[in-house]
């Protein structure tokens, strides 16, 4: 047999930073609920919680970079909502935010989590922020949760 390293989903006093876009704030909303929710239901108590808010998705990555680089955090969970409209702005918006995300975590070598919906109508948003597709922001701290477990395992 191998030896096997993964995270476990039990949190073990991580320290939590929620990035969330008000942009699409009825949906936002619920992606943080859920994910406050799910922080708390795998062990992670309010103290080690942050929630920060910015304008938009496009601003997601940046303020996951600066949160990540100052050694407060264990993980970092970007939640936001870009829904398609009728010209291209939602392909820069949704392009960059997880291009930023992404870069936050490669940069930093800390886990950034990627709960950004990217939808094509408002409908798909609701069915993912706690309808019929489930909680991407519960899915996304679930994520965080087994990283920084993981991470630890790695160092
Ligand atoms: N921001 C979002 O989070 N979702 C969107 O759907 C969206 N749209 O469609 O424009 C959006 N735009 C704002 C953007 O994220 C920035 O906040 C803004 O451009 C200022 O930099």
């Amino acid at each position: 047999m191998p030896r096997i390293l993964e995270g476990g989903l039990v949190d073990k006093g991580g320290r939590y930073a929620i990035v969330a876009g008000r942009f699409n704030e009825f949906i936002v909303e619920k992606l943080v609920a859920g994910a406050v929710g799910a922080l708390h239901r795998h062990g992670a108590e309010d103290a080690n919680i942050d929630l920060v808010r910015v304008p938009g998705a496009f601003e997601l990555g940046v303020t996951c970079k600066k949160l990540a680089d100052s050694g407060d955090y264990d993980a970092i969970i970007a939640l936001g909502c870009v829904i398609r409209g009728g010209t291209a702005h939602f392909d820069y918006v949704a392009g960059e935010a997880a291009k930023g995300v992404a870069a936050a975590g490669m940069a930093s070598g800390i886990p950034v989590i990627f709960g950004v919906l990217t939808t094509e109508n408002l409908e798909q948003a609701i069915d993912r922020a706690g309808g019929k597709m489930g909680n991407k922001g519960a899915e996304a701290a679930v994520s965080a949760v087994e990283m920084v477990d993981l991470f630890r395992k790695l160092q």
